[in-house]
């Protein structure tokens, strides 16, 4: 069922919904996981259950439009048309996994979102601000997390990490390293104009010391215990 972005955003037995992001390698996947162990754990006296998604994916059809994106040639779409397939994903996400858990009270994390569509392709392929914002508006009109985690790592550091997994989902690992350094100028940027909504965690350290940071500012900004 389709939840209009406006009635997820005011209803008040909402769950939370709270997204990582970040270059690549900075270890988001890694830390969401152990960022929902934690929270489980954490929430389980309320009775709210975490879910944890990814994009883009998250639901069958954006999961299709992901292997599009993900996969080929690095010059296989122009910018424009892969902001709008990351949107597209987004917004079958959003309708058929997000809204829903939200609306259950589920907290649910999330492997990416929006900043990525800003970081990736507004700063790092050149779209720009406004028209991402253009295109998120229209999509899913004020709809946004509740808290955003940005993991901020070297670029060197982050890729050579990157490198050192999985195979064949690597289409934005090939470009170059100044693509990789504008997407991180972006996030911290992103970071800087919404100050109230996202954290930079430093994951230049090891996993449990990337883990402690990471439920530092999560439990801070949730109010949580520490
Ligand atoms: N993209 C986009 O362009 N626009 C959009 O709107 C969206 C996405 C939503 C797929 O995303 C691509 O889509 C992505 C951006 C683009 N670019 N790429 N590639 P993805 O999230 O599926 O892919 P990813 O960024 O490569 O994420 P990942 O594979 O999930 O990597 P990660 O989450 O940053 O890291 P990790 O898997 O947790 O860790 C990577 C490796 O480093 C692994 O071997 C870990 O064991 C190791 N690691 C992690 N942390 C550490 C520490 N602290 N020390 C040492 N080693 C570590």
């Amino acid at each position: 069922m389709a939840v209009p972005a406006s009635a997820v955003a005011t209803s008040a037995a909402r769950g939370r919904f709270i997204t990582l992001e970040g270059g690549e390698g900075a270890g988001k996947s890694t830390q969401l996981r152990r960022l929902a162990e934690a929270l489980s754990t954490a929430l389980a006296p309320r009775g709210a259950r975490v879910v944890t998604t990814r994009e883009p994916g998250g639901s069958k059809g954006a999961e299709e439009i992901r292997a599009l994106l993900v996969t080929g040639e690095t010059g296989r779409w122009s910018a424009t048309t892969e902001a709008l397939l990351h949107t597209a994903a987004r917004r079958d996400h959003l309708e058929r996994t997000v809204w829903p858990a939200l609306e259950a009270g589920d907290w649910v994390l999330c492997d990416r979102f929006f900043d990525s569509t800003m970081a990736y392709q507004g700063y790092g392929l050149g779209l720009g601000r406004p028209l991402i914002e253009t295109l998120q508006t229209a999509a899913f009109g004020d709809f946004r997390p509740d808290l955003t985690l940005i993991l901020d790592i070297d670029v060197v550091t982050g890729l050579h990490r990157a490198a050192s997994r999985h195979g064949g989902e690597d289409r934005y690992e090939r470009m170059d390293t100044s693509f990789h350094q504008r997407l991180r100028d972006g996030f911290l940027d992103i970071a800087r104009r919404e100050p109230e909504r996202c954290a930079v965690i430093d994951a230049d350290a090891d996993l449990d010391g990337v883990q402690a940071r990471v439920w530092a500012a999560a439990s801070a900004r949730l109010g949580l215990a520490p």
